[in-house]
């Protein structure tokens, strides 16, 4: 009877996960999370292609923060973007010691908490570091998606978290893990 009930809630909770490929700056969704750097002023990859599609308001509201530190989130209007908030956090540059995967889980527990506390209902994900920071894609896709499934167990208000790879193969390896733990 226990495992049972345990099985349904797993299912309710996998539903609210999506695995999709694509551009994070095309997404309508209440908060796009961006792979920042600790300035907040913009930079190369995901973090450039959602300055540029939110426009120059963005850097300007990013300028008045005054920066971030590694594994922590901060929140700014979307401006162009059609997501209406960008959460701005910061992944570890990945060093193969134990600190990288606690701030990654930091990374994704703390966007998920601000989220909440905005009261947000819909959050996409890049795959945070897994770029010029070099974290390997499974191990990180991993801490993503435990992290995300443990964070919507305890907080049901959230309705959706999509996690968005710009290649195929990146999104095969999303899809393979959700696949092995469904
Ligand atoms: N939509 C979805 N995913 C994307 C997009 C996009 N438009 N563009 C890139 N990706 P990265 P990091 C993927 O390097 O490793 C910046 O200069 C990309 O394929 O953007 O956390 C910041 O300012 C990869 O899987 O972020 C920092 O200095 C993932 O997004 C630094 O890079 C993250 O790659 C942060 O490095």
């Amino acid at each position: 009877m226990k495992a049972s009930k345990e099985v349904l809630m797993k299912k309710e909770i996998l539903e609210k996960i999506e695995i999709r490929q694509g551009d994070i700056t095309r997404l309508d969704v209440d908060a796009i999370v961006n792979a920042a750097n600790t300035k907040l002023l913009g930079g190369g990859g995901v973090d450039g292609a959602i300055h540029r599609a939110a426009g120059p308001e963005l850097l300007a509201e990013c300028r008045t923060i005054g920066g971030c530190p590694t594994g922590e989130a901060r929140i700014t209007r979307g401006y162009n973007l059609p997501a209406r908030h960008v959460i701005h956090t910061v992944g570890p540059v990945y060093s193969g010691k134990p600190q990288d995967s606690r701030l990654l889980t930091d990374c994704y527990l703390n966007s998920l908490t601000l989220a909440v506390a905005n009261n947000l209902k819909t959050i996409a994900f890049p795959a945070i570091s897994c770029g010029v920071y070099g974290y390997p894609l499974k191990e990180a896709c991993k801490i993503a998606v435990d992290t995300s499934i443990e964070f919507i167990d305890r907080h049901p208000s959230l309705e959706k978290i999509i996690f968005i790879q710009f290649s195929e193969k990146d999104f095969e390896v999303y899809q393979d893990y959700i696949k092995s733990i469904s």
